[in-house]
């Protein structure tokens, strides 16, 4: 059965979305997009094979065209609009962050357990980047011993003049808090967040540059680099310290060059390069699940709560300065199936 997919925010991340559905994903095809931009909606959905541009995304969600949801529209909009495809009991592809808030996460998670059904994916897609999936399963097969420490590094190489710390977070770091729960199958305890202004002539409030470091359930630890103004290009890093050994990403260059004293290997420039693989690979896994009426394999709405949780209290010790404790809820039976995917 094919599984006919409305787009909902065509920006950077909405385009290749759709890109991917109707060109990389078997068995998926885009049927409608909307976007505040009415132009580029209507351009993205004649690339995609013809589907129906919307004037208003609620009437997308409805839709009896749309068997699935995928909102990628600003941040602060997506929990109102997987909230609409709830109530239209149809299955929605969230990009992260799930909400701006755990509080506003919390209510989804609750509405989803009232349905008694998982419709709710989240898009961490690290969980499906090739590289991250192989430390996954050096971790889970026990060969580096009990994982300790969770160290990650979250570059972006352009500069915003402009960029709120608690953006920072919710934004970015949110994947790596992200990381460390997933690859080390722990909840985070406790943060401490340290942060900095790297140019004088950014703005005021701008905190491009952080250092998170967390504690785990077992006593492990985690610390986390995120800096939005690398310059050089954008990296992401995951290593797991284990107690016999250590784990890291491999970095995904193509080539290395040895050439007149120099190494030298090409470095991505943003994510959508950076994640490529990890953002078709994450639809196929998404579209297969709705197809099967399985739970999907990546993020549930759980993820995206309890990330939510932690940023929440990233943001508090960024302002205060001081370590914050986190709450580690029980996760309720409906996300009880395993939800690691092994790749
Ligand atoms: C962006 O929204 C993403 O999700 C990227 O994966 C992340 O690396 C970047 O920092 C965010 O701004």
């Amino acid at each position: 059965r094919n599984i006919a997919v409305g787009v909902i925010g065509t920006g950077e991340m909405g385009t290749r979305h759709a890109h991917n559905l109707h060109r990389l994903v078997p068995g998926a095809s885009v049927a409608g997009t909307y976007d505040v931009d009415r132009d580029r909606a209507a351009r993205v959905a004649a690339e995609c094979g013809g589907a129906t541009p919307f004037g208003d995304p609620h009437e997308l969600i409805r839709d009896p065209s749309v068997d699935a949801v995928l909102i990628a529209s600003t941040d602060s909009t997506h929990a109102a609009f997987v909230q609409a495809c709830l109530d239209a009991g149809k299955p929605v592809m969230c990009e992260k962050p799930l909400a701006q808030t755990a509080g506003d996460a919390l209510r989804l998670v609750q509405a989803e357990q009232a349905l008694g059904r998982r419709l709710i994916a989240v898009g961490l897609m690290r969980r499906f980047d090739p590289q991250h999936l192989a430390v996954r399963r050096v971790v889970k097969a026990g060969g580096i011993g009990k994982g300790l420490m969770f160290k990650g590094t979250h570059r972006n190489a352009r500069v915003p003049t402009h960029l709120p710390g608690q953006v920072l977070i919710t934004n970015s770091a949110v994947h790596d808090i992200d990381s460390a729960r997933w690859l080390l199958g722990e909840e985070i305890t406790e943060v401490f967040v340290r942060g900095m202004r790297t140019r004088p002539h950014f703005s005021r409030e701008t905190v491009d540059m952080m250092l998170l470091q967390f504690r785990l359930t077992n006593g492990g630890l985690c610390t986390i680099e995120v800096t939005a103004a690398a310059g050089y290009g954008y990296e992401v890093s995951a290593e797991v310290v284990g107690e016999a050994g250590t784990v890291i990403t491999a970095q995904p260059a193509d080539a290395v060059i040895r050439l007149r004293g120099q190494i030298a290997a090409h470095v991505d420039q943003i994510w959508l390069d950076r994640f490529r693989q990890a953002y078709v690979d994450e639809l196929v896994g998404w579209t297969e699940s709705v197809r099967a009426g399985t739970p999907f394999g990546g993020a549930s709405a759980w993820d995206g709560y309890i990330s939510q949780v932690v940023t929440d209290a990233c943001i508090e010790a960024l302002n205060t300065g001081l370590p914050v404790a986190v709450p580690t809820p029980g996760m309720p039976d409906l996300y009880r199936q395993d939800t690691l995917r092994e790749g």
